[in-house]
């Protein structure tokens, strides 16, 4: 029987996640655990506790207390955020992943950890379109290369200690059940809230700005699928490519306007602009493809129509 432990349950991805991993694994298998409040759902669907991942103390007490064998970490600072409190943000970034897999590598019940990594890694002499599996990674920001380190010390882990540490190169994350939380992909989240609420949105990059993204359905499938692919499929122990669909601002902006006529969009780059022109345009996941199979199944349009469907059943409940 798997008990799963995932730590930053109250985030973007972990809100979802938590849910999805208690429809495969039994609600009281799942521990939904983080250092703020979880949505209802998932405080109400299954155990959920307060945990700090920087207090590696009570973490390993945690793990053993429960005989934990699955570990979600996605508690991490974001791009936009970590600019503001640089050192804060790599210490919170790092020391979390290290107190994970040291816990990992001596506590034999955990068999498996995820870690996100991010399209962030890559930096502005990586090649934009179609970016690599294996290629250049220069990252500029504090995130992108604490998430570099990362990846080098989740590979680390698995060759010295045989930790089986398994991670995806998120790109910008879309869902509407939990706001948007610091990114400089989060426009994309904020756009159809505003295209509700004001119905007009002041968009802090530029129009032509094309970035990688996904709808969060898609996002938790590949890392179901990939934490539930055999060891021996997995060739790649730092952090895998995934593509989902690429778009600008203008794009996102033209769908909500089919559907909203009257949304008005203005732009005005800010700090998070610089970053988002040294991040690819578009990834290549073929290797992830063959590997784990982590198929796209919303493109741009149907992610719009889930995304207003979504915030408005939200607001009217
Ligand atoms: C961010 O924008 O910081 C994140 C990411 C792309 O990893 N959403």
């Amino acid at each position: 029987m798997e008990k799963i432990l995932v730590i930053g349950a109250a985030g973007q991805i972990g809100s979802e996640l938590v849910l999805s991993l208690r429809k495969i694994h039994g609600s009281n298998n799942v521990f939904a655990t983080d250092i703020k409040q979880a949505p209802n759902d998932v405080i109400e669907s299954g155990p959920f506790e307060t945990l700090d991942v920087m207090d590696d103390k009570r973490l390993i007490h945690f793990v053993i207390r429960h005989k934990i064998t699955q570990i979600y970490h996605l508690a991490a600072v974001l791009s936009g955020n970590a600019e503001k409190l640089p050192l804060q943000a790599w210490h919170i970034n790092m020391q979390s992943l290290m107190n994970i897999l040291d816990l990992a590598k001596v506590v034999d019940d955990v068999k498996k950890v995820f870690w996100p990594s991010s399209i962030a890694v890559f930096g502005k002499t990586t090649p934009k379109i179609n970016t690599p599996q294996l290629t250049v990674t220069e990252p500029n920001t504090v995130y992108g290369i604490s998430k570099l380190a990362g990846e080098r010390w989740c590979e680390y882990f698995y060759n010295r200690y045989n930790v089986d540490v398994r991670s995806i190169r998120y790109p910008g994350l879309i869902s509407y059940k939990t706001e948007a939380g610091g990114g400089t992909t989060d426009y994309a989240v904020e756009i159809f809230y505003e295209a509700i609420l004001r119905g007009k949105y002041e968009c802090f990059l530029k129009k032509n700005t094309t970035l990688p993204m996904m709808f969060m359905k898609d996002a938790i499938d590949a890392t179901i699928n990939l934490m539930e692919a055999p060891a021996k499929k997995i060739s790649i122990h730092s952090s895998y490519n995934v593509g989902g669909i690429s778009f600008a601002p203008k794009d996102v902006a033209n769908e909500i306007k089919k559907r909203i006529p009257n949304f008005k969009i203005t732009y005005k780059p800010d700090f998070r602009q610089a970053i988002a022109k040294t991040w690819p345009e578009s990834i290549d996941d073929s290797l992830s493809c063959k590997e784990w199979n982590c198929n796209t199944k919303y493109n741009l349009s149907k992610l719009t129509d889930t995304m207003l469907n979504g915030i408005k059943e939200k607001f009217n409940n």
